[in-house]
């Protein structure tokens, strides 16, 4: 039997048990996610994720930084947010703002979406200048966490979590960052690197500065798991937006502008990484499906090998807490991407996980 047909067979099951309110769940996980929505469109995607596994009790959304310093990055968040209910989310804006848009001087192939979600959905936030900087976000939602509780869900550059260890006590916590996150943070989930070796996109495009600083300071006691560029850039989702999206769906628009041609594909990076940032690897029974990731390795860490932060993985059996991912045994490319479609084509007045299928 292929995996896809035992979701179809549990998917009832599994909604009629999360078609309860959100302040009805039972622990959801916190998390804060921080995206460097702009410059590519899976982040939207992540934050479908996100805000549906939020709305179905699963997980706790404390708050979205954004790492990017264009205004449109936080307004689109806020977009995308407030359509599915969600306007409360704190988010907060890089310094200093901008008013760029994204242009695809690389492959001259993607467009920009951010803006233009921005301004074609309804959304709480109105102006990026009034939001908390990151540093402060997190900070505030560290402060109020209970110990070794969080899970940060890292989906674009290192900048906001440099800044955050490096933030010294303040009238929000009289901790350190170094010590806020290592009080009250559960775990770090990273889209970045490749493994077992690599180079990537969000490790040494912008910033590699950062992420040296963040992989050479983050306090040892908390584990790191890291999705790499190999997982989800073989995992493409996206397919047949236009064909099954309830009206008014932003993530469509989103896909067809940045993509183009009037495609809807993309890669699953941040889509998959967010995913395993609330259930971790034991939670997808709770959607009534079987484990979907795994560790790839008991051991080691990863170690960066050059000046743009390409990195390689250090076998050290004395290092337990780092962590890269992969499909689990027996699931395939296409039962993730099947997956990650339900979320995608989720219409929020349902009122559940995953709406309606694309079968
Ligand atoms: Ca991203």
């Amino acid at each position: 039997m292929k995996l896809h047909h035992i979701f179809t067979y549990l998917l009832p099951l599994s909604l009629a048990y999360l078609s309860q309110a959100k302040t009805n769940s039972e622990n959801p996980q916190p998390i804060l996610i921080d995206t460097d929505i702009f410059g590519d469109v899976d982040d939207v995607g992540a934050l479908y994720v996100a805000n549906i596994l939020y709305n179905c009790g699963l997980a706790d959304l404390r708050g979205v930084a954004v790492n990017t310093n264009s205004q449109y990055g936080a307004l689109a968040v806020s977009s995308i947010c407030t359509y599915f209910g969600n306007s409360e989310i704190p988010i907060a804006a890089l310094r200093p703002l901008t008013n760029e848009t994204f242009f695809d001087d690389d492959e001259f192939l993607h467009s920009e979406y951010a803006s233009k979600v921005a301004n074609n959905w309804p959304r709480s936030l109105k102006n990026a200048s009034s939001t908390p900087t990151p540093v402060e976000l997190y900070r505030s939602v560290l402060a109020a966490a209970a110990n070794q509780s969080m899970n940060i869900i890292s989906i674009g550059f290192l900048t906001n979590l440099e800044d955050v260890l490096k933030s010294k006590a303040d009238k929000i916590s009289h901790l350190s960052g170094f010590e806020l996150i290592a009080a009250k943070t559960r775990e770090l989930v990273v889209m970045g690197g490749a493994y077992p070796s690599g180079s990537e996109y969000n490790f040494g495009h912008s910033d590699p500065e950062s992420t040296a600083y963040v992989l050479k300071n983050w306090p040892k006691s908390v584990a790191i798991t890291y999705s790499g560029f190999e997982l989800g850039g073989d995992i493409y989702s996206g397919q047949n937006l236009d064909v099954i999206s309830p009206p008014n769906s932003p993530i469509l628009a989103a896909y067809q502008w940045y993509v183009g041609r009037g495609s809807t594909v993309r890669p699953s990076w941040d889509p998959i990484t967010t995913l395993y940032g609330i259930l971790g690897l034991d939670g997808f029974e709770k959607l009534g499906l079987s484990r979907m990731l795994a560790f790839a390795n008991s051991h080691g860490y990863n170690s960066l090998t050059s000046a743009n932060a390409s990195n390689a993985w250090v076998n050290d059996t004395r290092v337990t807490n780092q962590h890269w991912l992969k499909l689990a045994d027996g699931v395939t490319n296409s039962s993730m991407s099947w997956l990650l479609n339900q979320f995608f084509t989720h219409d929020p007045v349902q009122q559940t996980c995953f709406g309606r299928t694309n079968r």
